[in-house]
């Protein structure tokens, strides 16, 4: 087993709970959850596929809230420990440059990367079809939503949480207007977060087994490591009983993201506890964030359980690369540069 280390902070009060006895696989389940149960905030039906970050040795979040008319809005929610939350009432309240208010109509599966001293939301937005929004803040109380980044339609945006090459880079899923049959993952780069270009396909969906054999999205923002970034992602199947969502991991390569070093044949997490199997859409488990502890290599996964609830999930930087390493399997076109 190679030793393999997160370059990056330290987080000593992550969240964490060690490895069970008899887990067969590299990721295991926090035993509390779901960590964020139904109507956790009045107004507020299902909180799922949310994203967190540490901020002033506390936790910020930006969790997608279910409103009680059906309708996808994103909170901000606060926690001391990362796993009890307390999620605001009213939505986020985004303006535009010039201060004037700037809300989506809807937005969900948000993520939330720091870069450098900015905050910023990436989430799907309503722009005549799904497409990416984005936003920055500093302090989470001045959000500043930007121009979109891409034509519609698009999902699934998550921004490395460094520049490459003096780059903001951005993963994507391009798709279409409705519950996508297909779907890879592309990477597209920007000097300035206004204009995006260099589009580049990463990784595609299929290979040897089935989970993944619909189509794929990013999860939360790649972790830098030794051995390149480490990417976890849902992978999508096709049943009679509709789609079933699984977590899967990557790693890319550290200059060229485009690139996949390694890709994990199998499923690193799937729907299996009550909280994933069935909810308001069943057997969906939907990675947004990773928390990470560069000192002991931990990292903990928030992912939404059946669009319904929080869950969390373990890994360690060794155990996850290895794993990945070992059960390497890149299919076509995932270890080019993208071009075609
Ligand atoms: C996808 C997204 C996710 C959701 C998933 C399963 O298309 O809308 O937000 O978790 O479907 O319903």
């Amino acid at each position: 087993m190679k030793h393999v280390k997160i370059i990056g902070e330290s987080l000593p009060n992550i969240p964490w709970q060690d490895k069970p006895e008899k887990c067969y696989g590299p990721v295991w389940r926090h035993k509390n959850n779901p960590i964020i149960k139904r109507n956790p905030q009045k107004g507020v039906s299902r909180v799922f596929n949310s994203a967190v970050a540490p901020y002033k040795g506390k936790f910020a979040g930006v969790f997608r809230a279910e409103t009680i008319n059906g309708r996808p809005h994103l909170h901000m929610g606060w926690s001391d420990d990362g796993l009890e939350w307390a999620i605001d009432e009213k939505r986020i309240e985004f303006i535009d440059e010039n201060g004037v208010l700037f809300q989506p109509l809807y937005a969900y599966d948000p993520r939330l990367v720091k870069v450098e001293d900015t905050y910023y939301i990436i989430w799907c937005t309503d722009f005549y079809g799904a497409s990416i929004g984005l936003a920055k803040t500093k302090d989470f109380k001045t959000i500043i939503r930007l121009d979109n980044p891409f034509l519609p339609y698009n999902r699934n945006g998550v921004l490395f949480p460094r520049k490459i090459d003096g780059m903001y880079v951005l993963l994507s899923r391009p798709s279409d207007s409705g519950h996508t049959p297909f779907g890879d993952i592309f990477v597209t780069d920007s000097p300035d977060l206004k204009y995006w270009g260099n589009h580049r396909h990463v990784m595609g969906r299929g290979g040897a087994g089935w989970w993944q054999r619909l189509k794929i999205g990013g999860g939360p923002a790649p972790i830098e490591t030794t051995h390149g970034w480490l990417m976890f992602y849902h992978g999508v199947s096709r049943t009679c009983n509709g789609y079933v969502y699984s977590m899967g991991a990557a790693i890319l390569d550290i200059n060229e993201p485009s690139r996949v070093k390694y890709r994990c044949e199998s499923f690193v997490l799937t729907p299996e506890e009550w909280y994933e199997e069935r909810g308001f859409v069943d057997n969906v488990v939907f990675p947004c964030a990773a928390l990470q502890d560069s000192d002991t290599g931990k990292i903990a996964i928030y992912y939404g359980a059946a669009d319904t609830y929080v869950g969390i999930c373990y890994t360690t930087v060794d155990e996850i690369v290895n794993y990945v390493v070992e059960n390497n399997e890149c299919i076509k076109g995932d270890s080019e540069i993208g071009v075609m």
